[in-house]
């Protein structure tokens, strides 16, 4: 056998280290930091950010589990499932059986695909697969549908196997979950149900504080926060008291407008035990608006970080100023880096 030519080596040499660097390249895993600047939960989770909170499920047999264990999922959080797709579950096993490999299934489930029937979990997707419900969704197979989701209402996340009978399982699937929080909860208020201000908002001082349920009074959707003084030099408000992620960067974000009396208007988040909040002060907003504009409001915007804190309270009101006057709010909204 010949030896290669010295530059046949180094051209053999430097096609290896580029195959190793390649090979090195790909098993870097996916960067997990921070978000350069504060934004919504979703471009979080696309872009592979830091969740909240992460978590590998171990389904024993495949039999259901329920995500997160010690809270529920809000409406506005996003979730990324993601199986290890060649971990196996025999679907009818014995654990002295040696198992003859026709029953073992990944989270795909059977191949070819086979529509479960009545009596499995999720009638029409196929027999034996990975299936989720997560509040405001039908139940999906998770390999056929992944990426980020955001969850259009309350509730927890429930996997498992499409098997009518799972006690006989054995074997497991493991599943990476990572979740990215909508910290504040109903900004906009669009799901607040009648015209008294209800959870997840905390009002604040004695005067009157409706949800007004009109297009032309909002800034989007049909719902807005109005809070009205008579007079008295007194402060109203409203709450709302959202979690955060520790020694990290955030911005609170909102719309409001004022009658053009009042200069007391302030917006910002509470952190646990220090004074003053960090808030930004402002009125009459807004500044200007066109004539013919009557839903037209400003848009304020405050950074914090949330230090040794897991959880602050938004708030936005305003100091009576002697004579009526009013504070409209909409679109309150936390990002996160
Ligand atoms: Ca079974
Ligand atoms: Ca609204």
């Amino acid at each position: 056998m010949s030896l290669p030519r010295p530059g046949a080596a180094r051209s053999l040499a430097a096609t290896l280290l580029m195959a190793v660097m390649a090979l090195l390249i790909q098993q870097v895993p996916a960067h997990a930091g921070p978000a350069p600047v504060p934004t919504t939960a979703m471009t979080r989770c696309t872009h592979d950010f830091d969740p909240d909170q992460a978590t590998t499920l171990h389904l024993s047999g495949g039999r259901g589990t329920t995500f997160p264990r010690d809270s529920i999922v809000h409406p506005g959080d996003v979730i990324r499932i993601v199986p290890h797709e060649r971990d196996e579950v025999s679907t009818s096993g014995w654990w002295w059986q040696p198992a003859d490999g026709s029953n073992w299934v990944t989270p795909a489930g059977l191949d070819p695909r086979q529509s479960a029937g009545a009596g499995y979990p999720a009638p029409g997707l196929n027999k034996y697969s990975l299936i989720a419900r997560l509040a405001g969704f039908q139940p999906f197979e998770v390999l056929r549908k992944p990426g980020c989701r955001m969850a259009g209402s309350a509730g927890t996340l429930d996997l498992r196997i499409n098997d009518a009978q799972d006690w006989d399982n054995f074997g497991a699937w493991n599943v990476d979950i990572q979740l990215y929080r909508e910290p504040l909860q109903d900004g906009g208020f669009e799901q607040q149900s009648t015209s008294a201000v209800r959870r997840p908002w905390n009002t604040e001082g004695p005067d009157t504080k409706v949800i007004l349920n009109d297009v032309g009074q909002a800034n989007h959707g049909s719902k807005s926060a109005l809070l009205s003084s008579a007079g008295p030099r007194v402060w109203n408000a409203l709450t709302q008291a959202i979690p955060v992620r520790p020694h990290t960067d955030y911005k609170i974000t909102g719309f409001f407008r004022t009658s053009d009396n009042v200069n007391t208007a302030f917006f910002g988040v509470r952190l646990p035990g220090t004074w003053p909040p960090v808030e930004r002060h402002f009125g009459p907003a807004p500044a200007y608006c066109p004539p013919l504009d009557p839903a037209c409001y400003s848009q304020v915007t405050v950074s914090f970080n949330s230090g040794d804190h897991t959880t602050v309270t938004a708030f936005a009101g305003f100091w009576g100023v002697g004579r009526p006057a009013t504070l409209q709010i909409d679109d309150i909204r936390v990002l996160s880096s």
